[in-house]
């Protein structure tokens, strides 16, 4: 495995110097400021790279620009309305540019409206630290009574329904903005909260399209840019719904094993592959994420290893450390052992995935500085250091699994 660090640009608390202190040795970055849909210019890219080949003092920093994360693809190509066929002949000029620039892996979503949701962007662990949580009482307070979504009741179970009724009751005007704010975090671009009635807005949009509409919008996307990719020697990788299942109405189809199937089967191509998020994919119980790495290994282009844990009945969960989750996180790193020394004796130059630390808790400093949700330097670093651990004894040349 390679060992990454997401960065986002000059502005990233965590600096450049940080992440080589942090020990990775490769980064993951995107071209943020551009606009959905527009491309990504030669320029633009050739100076991300000299960013990240960069330390304070000037001296190289060793790290390359090994993924982008993400690409994004535009609500209009989602939606299959406006500028959606000028879009995708856009994200073809910007792999091209961002292959010339020596990049082989780009991750992307295809996730409506939303990217992450949570409802606590920091919920109060017992020791002092905090994390991202996801309370479905608390989401059902806000679909229901604060969003008022006429399909909302719907949506969530009668034992669900009455408690977020009797939550929201008790819950003052403060509350009811806090949880309104941390909901619409997610979605894309918005560092502040939107408006409801933007909310309202996005989720029109949506109106009148079915999960089989999405993902049939999602194949003709990726029938345009996989072969694309492919001719230029790239790895398209998917990050997985986050968390992965539908929310406010919205159709959501990547979000297990059998969504992936379909979807890599489809428009079947090396180029085609997955961001296996551990985290994303594991609040759902009837995920199996060792599992999935064994039986989908070999299109997984991008490790996302981070941990979750189902705290109630209602199906909540928040952001618990790496290797104390759901996920049996030293069984899935095996499984990616085993896959990196099938691709190195079939002779795959792809034999070492990248993975990074995704999401961290706040630990320590990083209480005070109130870094992006989920990027904490000091909890990703712990992160990274407890999966180098594990990845370091399961690729023991003599005692572990890559003999
Ligand atoms: C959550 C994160 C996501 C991810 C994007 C990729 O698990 O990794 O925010 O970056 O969805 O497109
Ligand atoms: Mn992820």
């Amino acid at each position: 495995m390679k060992q990454t660090w997401r960065w986002f640009g000059p502005h990233d608390l965590t600096s450049i110097d940080d992440i080589t202190q942090a020990g990775a040795s490769g980064v993951v970055s995107a071209l943020h400021h551009v606009p959905t849909g527009d491309i990504w210019t030669p320029e633009d890219i050739a100076r991300r790279h000299k960013e990240i080949a960069t330390r304070k003092d000037g001296s190289a920093s060793g790290l390359t620009w090994d993924v982008v994360e993400s690409l994004p693809v535009s609500e209009d190509v989602k939606k299959q309305r406006g500028d959606w066929r000028a879009h995708i002949e856009n994200y073809k000029v910007s792999l091209k540019n961002l292959a010339d620039s020596g990049i082989e892996i780009v991750c992307y979503n295809f996730m409506p409206v939303l990217d992450w949701t949570r409802t606590d962007l920091r919920w109060q662990l017992a020791n002092g630290g905090s994390c991202m949580r996801f309370d479905m009482i608390d989401f059902a307070a806000f679909d229901i009574h604060i969003l008022e979504r006429p399909g909302a009741p719907a949506d969530f179970t009668n034992a669900v329904a009455d408690e977020a009724a009797e939550r929201f009751g008790r819950m003052d005007d403060e509350t009811r903005k806090h949880l309104a704010r941390n909901v619409t975090m997610g979605l894309p671009g918005s560092t502040e909260s939107l408006s409801l009635d933007d909310v309202r807005e996005h989720l029109a949009g949506y109106g009148a399209i079915s999960p089989e509409q999405l993902r049939q919008h999602f194949i003709d996307f990726l029938e345009e840019v996989v072969p694309v990719a492919a001719e230029l020697g790239m790895r398209l990788c998917c990050h997985p719904d986050d968390p992965p299942f539908s929310l406010l109405g919205l159709p959501r189809v990547m979000s297990t094993e059998s969504d992936y199937r379909l979807i890599l089967e489809a428009v079947d191509s090396p180029a085609n592959g997955m961001t296996l998020c551990s985290g994303s994919l594991g609040a759902r119980a009837d995920n199996d994420l060792p599992g999935m790495m064994e039986r989908l290994g070999d299109k997984v282009h991008f490790l996302h290893l981070r941990n979750t844990l189902r705290d109630d009945a209602a199906g909540s969960f928040h952001e618990s450390e790496h290797l104390g989750g759901d996920t049996d996180m030293v069984a899935l790193i095996a499984a990616i052992v085993r896959e990196e020394r099938r691709r190195k004796e079939a002779g795959r130059t792809d034999h070492q995935i990248p993975m990074r630390p995704d999401h961290g808790q706040d630990i320590l400093d990083d209480l005070k500085r109130r870094a992006q949700p989920g990027y904490p330097t000091i909890g990703r670093m712990k992160g990274l250091a407890e999966l180098r651990g594990v990845i370091t004894a399961l690729e023991h040349p003599i005692t572990g699994l890559a003999r």
